[in-house]
């Protein structure tokens, strides 16, 4: 007998398993599993949406008449990991065909690819087709390339999509609006309230168990509440869609570096978590903006900016994870070796800017991206933390996590820890960035004016303690050389100083 795994970020009816497989005949098996929910300590927003969104997605399919053996997470089954499910099912229903499309995460792939040797059964994986580009067409264009541009590899994607193309140019005539893109929000910009999905039976019951049994995982989940922020079912990832393009996406463009204490979401779309989970595809995610600009309800530079962010972005990290892994997790360009701060944990710190982003994380499993990589990502790669602990820590934390995509994010555009592969120049910054970004300063323990006296923001010395610990490594890069000669202008008091302060920072890392 034939029967198809479906594993929890694969909730999508046009997914290739379900292509493959004979409804009502074949058998479609899913999972609530230790191992997955615990390969690293996943925040407890995340864990419930993918136990509510897979129990939600199973039910749909029986009633549309697929014979479902779903397992339900059980602290004491003996059921731990895929391999159990497989051997179980293998004895129950005398299953020795398997089909699975492949998954998003190198580890469990490896996994997969091992069944057939292990557990003696045939098991075809089916290529992902939730995405623009296949590994195939991505290792074409990666091919032989010094450095990989994401830029080049989008217009590709423009190209073959069709969106936002006229005539086969870019519409407006300019391929990337970014220049507009960079405003922060003044204090009279209207932002959007964001509501969630009212709390089912089947909610209530996954999010009483997660209480249960994942107490120990970080973030907060509100057993009481009557919403939760993540959708968990399709009809529910398009009205999130739906509410993005109306009250959203028109100021998503210019607004979509800021950051502010006054609202965690701004103009973001948090859509993520119904992308990576496949409750939504990424061509129907931008027809929407596409169609939202058609009409002129929206600007040219928030549909293109939002646009690229998934046909861009989002394509090419995935593209670049699967053509570079297993080697590339363990990249560490700078040697780094220091542990993650406590506070990644504990949220306790005086730098405001810190404490928001950490807030938000705990409270939403969600920070939006500049958060994650100038703050946060910023922090971590002023600091030198070692690459991998950074990298588990943003898996764990987000909803939205999940090796594929947040691996390139943190390893090479945070971290730098591919030497550039990814991004021409380590994204270092000062205070002044977020100042200029953000509420954050005016708020905070920390001035963002100073740098080397005893409350002067840790990000400003930080940040010249790194172009000097790593002068060797970036004074060549012509991306560094302005930042280099600034250096070089300086004083060598200014420079001890610099040193001085940066160094008793990073000694005092959990008192900041
Ligand atoms: P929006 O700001 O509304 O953007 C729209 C969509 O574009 C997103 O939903 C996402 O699908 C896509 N997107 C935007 N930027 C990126 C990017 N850099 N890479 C891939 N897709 C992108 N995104 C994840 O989906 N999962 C992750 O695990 C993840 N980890 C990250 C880790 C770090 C250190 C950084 C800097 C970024 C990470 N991102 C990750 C990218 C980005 O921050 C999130 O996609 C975004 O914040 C999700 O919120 P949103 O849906 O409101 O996005
Ligand atoms: C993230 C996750 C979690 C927390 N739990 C499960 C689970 O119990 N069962 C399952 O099938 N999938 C889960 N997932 C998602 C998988 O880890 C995901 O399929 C891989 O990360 C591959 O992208
Ligand atoms: Fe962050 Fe420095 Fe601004 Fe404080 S002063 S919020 S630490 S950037």
């Amino acid at each position: 007998m034939r029967a198809g795994l479906i594993l929890g970020d694969q909730l999508d009816r046009d997914l290739p398993t379900l292509e493959a497989l004979d409804r009502g005949k074949d058998l479609v098996v899913m999972a609530e599993l230790y191992e997955e929910a615990t390969y690293v300590k996943h925040h407890k927003q995340k864990i419930a949406l993918l136990f509510s969104g897979m129990r939600h997605f199973a039910s749909e399919l029986e009633a549309d008449g697929w014979r479902v053996q779903y397992y339900k997470y059980e602290p004491d089954s003996r059921l731990k990991k895929f391999a159990d499910v497989i051997k179980e099912v293998a004895g129950k229903h005398r299953v020795d065909s398997w089909i699975v499309t492949e998954c998003g995460e190198h580890r469990l792939q490896q996994q997969i690819d091992n069944w057939s040797s292990e557990l003696d059964i045939e098991v075809s994986v089916l290529g992902d087709c939730r995405f623009i580009c296949d590994k195939k067409e991505f290792a074409e264009w990666a091919q032989g390339k010094k450095q990989l541009r994401m830029e080049y590899f989008y217009r590709q994607m423009r190209r073959k999509t069709g969106l936002l193309m006229e005539d086969d140019q870019p519409a407006g005539g300019e391929w990337n609006y970014d220049t507009e893109n960079r405003k922060s929000l003044r204090d009279d910009v209207d932002i959007p309230d964001r509501k969630g999905f009212d709390v089912d039976s089947v909610d209530r019951e996954v999010i009483k168990l997660v209480a249960e049994n994942f107490s120990d995982h970080p973030g907060h989940l509100d057993a009481d509440a009557d919403q939760f922020q993540w959708p968990r079912t399709r009809k529910q990832a398009q009205s999130a869609l739906r509410f993005f393009v109306k009250h959203c996406l028109p100021d998503f463009g210019q607004y979509q570096d800021a950051m502010s204490h006054r609202q965690p979401f701004l103009f973001h779309s948090l859509l993520a978590t119904s992308l990576n989970m496949g409750l939504l595809s990424p061509v129907e995610v931008c027809k929407a903006a596409e169609r939202a600009w058609q009409k002129g309800d929206v600007p040219i530079n928030a549909a293109e900016g939002f646009i690229r962010q998934i046909i861009g972005w989002r394509e090419y990290v995935r593209g670049l994870y699967w053509w570079l892994m297993p080697d590339y997790a363990e990249h560490n360009h700078f040697r780094n070796q220091r542990n993650l701060p406590a506070c990644y944990w504990t949220g306790d710190t005086r730098m405001n800017c810190m404490a928001q982003s950490l807030k938000n994380t705990f409270d939403n499993a969600y920070a939006h991206h500049i958060q994650r990589l100038m703050v946060t990502g910023n922090f971590a790669l002023l600091t030198g933390v070692e690459p991998t602990q950074i990298c588990d820590w943003y898996l764990a934390v987000y909803a939205d996590a999940y090796d594929w995509v947040e691996l390139p994010n943190t390893l090479g555009m945070v971290m730098h820890a591919d030497g550039g592969l990814m991004a021409s120049k380590p994204y270092a910054a000062s205070g002044s960035y977020i100042n200029r970004m953000s509420d954050y300063c005016k708020h905070c323990h920390y001035s963002v004016k100073t740098a080397v006296d005893d409350d002067s923001c840790p990000f400003n010395s930080l940040y010249w303690h790194f172009i000097m610990r790593h002068d060797t490594l970036l004074r060549d890069n012509p991306r560094m050389s302005m930042i280099y000669r600034n250096l070089d202008k300086m004083s060598d008091d200014k420079k001890r100083a610099l040193k001085k302060r940066g160094d008793f920072v990073l000694e005092h890392i959990d008192a900041l």
